[in-house]
């Protein structure tokens, strides 16, 4: 069954230069031919200059490439117009492709029919999605990355080693009579092992993916110690009121913030301050909790001008199972007491002045690199959360593996390792489900 030829505006909502319709399926060249009144073919894989008629009037003149099925995006037949960009024109178009048999794209049409031609996996597929998402260098690079095979090929890489361990434990298995040397158990546990590490550090990256949801920094401390004025020195603009009043900042706002290359948020929260019994200032003391255990990160600020004995309470009541970073603000000022011995237990410090900027630079590389280590795989390739609960899954398989291989025959070792070797599905897409490739490509936009 042929799959009906679809259409979408690929370009943004809005007025511009240029806007681009495209249409995939075995009708996209005749439909085009008809919009144009040609009857010569277009030139493949050539812009073509073309008047595009709306019955006997013509409507535009614009640039029609034409892709043969199987040297296009989609892998079907394929015409991009490229008219100018008048939301009228664009619709309008768009409703004449349909008056000649086309139908309305849904959102990721063309890509999903890419990955069901084989042109992408689903890895690479999503990685489309996320590099139209990108709004920072490292997004983009690790979007490009996985949409290159990055990402693929390391799975193709596990996918060999977990099926050639599962055949020498099966060969053991069923020929136990015959000359097939076993698979030394010390051998066989060190090759899962490598791979599980392997698969674990995938899953890791995955718990630190800022591709689907930027990292979140949330900035806490004391009332009054300088969070709103470091969260305005952060971001480099007048984004939070500041003052000289304990208890400015009653309510926690968040403000997008490009960390060197990488989508973050960073959140001003209220002063933690426990000698009040005014209900807002509570509500605003547990909010600050709760985005503090909702971030990736904490940066603690510390107004180092103040005695030690005043922070020991504060480091105990933010716990110790996020990571911190602590600023000692207020540098500028003379004198700086002594911060409390356990500071350094608490995270990273550094000295920062809110007011000079003195630091301010130090700090942002800083919460960068506590975020997403620099170089490490985490960043580069930055899977997303559901190849992250994939791999978790495989990882947990080969540790069973591993614990099975020495006290089994083989049967329930090469169980396992086929286990993980499905478990891995749900990335490439070897084999999905149709409730899986709906979910993904409604994230994405129409037209592409
Ligand atoms: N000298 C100096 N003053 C600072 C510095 N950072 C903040 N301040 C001053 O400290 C006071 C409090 O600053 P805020 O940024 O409002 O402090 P906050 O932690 O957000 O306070 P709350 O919202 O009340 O919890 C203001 O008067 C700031 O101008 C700094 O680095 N040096
Ligand atoms: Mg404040």
């Amino acid at each position: 069954m042929t799959e009906p030829t679809i259409v979408a505006i690929a370009t943004p909502p809005g007025r511009g230069a240029l806007g681009v319709v495209r249409l995939s399926g075995s009708d996209a060249h005749a439909i085009v031919l008809r919009l144009t009144k040609r009857s010569a073919a277009f030139k493949p894989r050539y812009a073509t200059l073309a008047t595009l008629f709306d019955g006997n009037d013509s409507l535009d003149e614009g640039l029609v490439t034409f892709f043969p099925a199987g040297a296009s995006y989609s892998g079907e037949e394929s015409v991009e117009i490229s008219a100018h960009g008048s939301p009228y024109i664009l619709e309008r178009l768009v409703a004449l492709c349909l008056e000649n048999g086309a139908r309305s794209a849904r959102p990721g049409e063309f890509t999903q029919r890419a990955f069901l031609n084989s042109r992408l996996d689903l890895s690479q597929a999503e990685a489309v999605c996320d590099l139209i998402a990108a709004r920072t260098k490292l997004g983009a690079a690790a979007a490009f990355d996985r949409l290159e095979g990055g990402l693929s090929r390391r799975i193709a890489g596990m996918r060999t080693e977990i099926l050639e361990l599962t055949a020498l434990v099966e060969a053991n298995l069923d020929h136990p009579d015959e000359d097939i040397p076993p698979l030394p158990d010390a051998e066989g546990l060190k090759r899962i092992n490598t791979l599980r590490e392997q698969v674990q550090a995938l899953a890791a990256a995955g718990s630190r993916s800022h591709l689907e949801a930027s990292a979140r920094v949330a900035i806490v401390g004391s009332v009054n110690a300088g969070k709103s004025s470091l969260l305005n020195a952060l971001l480099g603009r007048d984004r939070a009121i500041v003052s000289k009043t304990p208890g400015t900042t009653r309510d926690t706002l968040d403000a997008p913030i490009d960390l060197g290359g990488l989508d973050a948020a960073l959140i001003d929260t209220a002063g933690l301050r426990t000698d009040t019994d005014d209900p807002i200032e509570r509500e605003g003391h547990a909010r600050s909790l709760r985005a503090l255990r909702g971030a990736d990160l904490g940066l603690v600020v510390l107004d180092r001008t103040l005695a030690p004995q005043h922070h020991r309470g504060l480091l105990e009541e933010l716990g110790r199972d996020k990571p911190l970073i602590v600023a000692l603000n207020k540098s500028d000022l003379h004198p700086a007491r002594t911060m409390p011995q356990d500071l350094n237990h608490a995270g990273t410090v550094v000295e920062v002045s809110a007011l000079s900027g003195n630091g301010v630079d130090r700090l942002g590389s800083l919460l960068r690199d506590a975020v997403v280590p620099p170089d490490s795989d985490a960043g580069r390739l930055a899977v997303t959360a559901r190849h992250a609960a994939a791999f978790e899954r495989c990882a947990l398989e080969l540790d069973n593996a591993y614990k099975m291989l020495p006290q089994d025959s083989g049967e329930r070792t090469a169980l396992h390792l086929r286990a993980a070797l499905d478990a891995l599905d749900p990335i490439d897409g070897l084999t999905t489900t149709d409730d899986l490739l709906g979910t993904i490509f409604s994230r994405f936009c129409v037209g592409k």
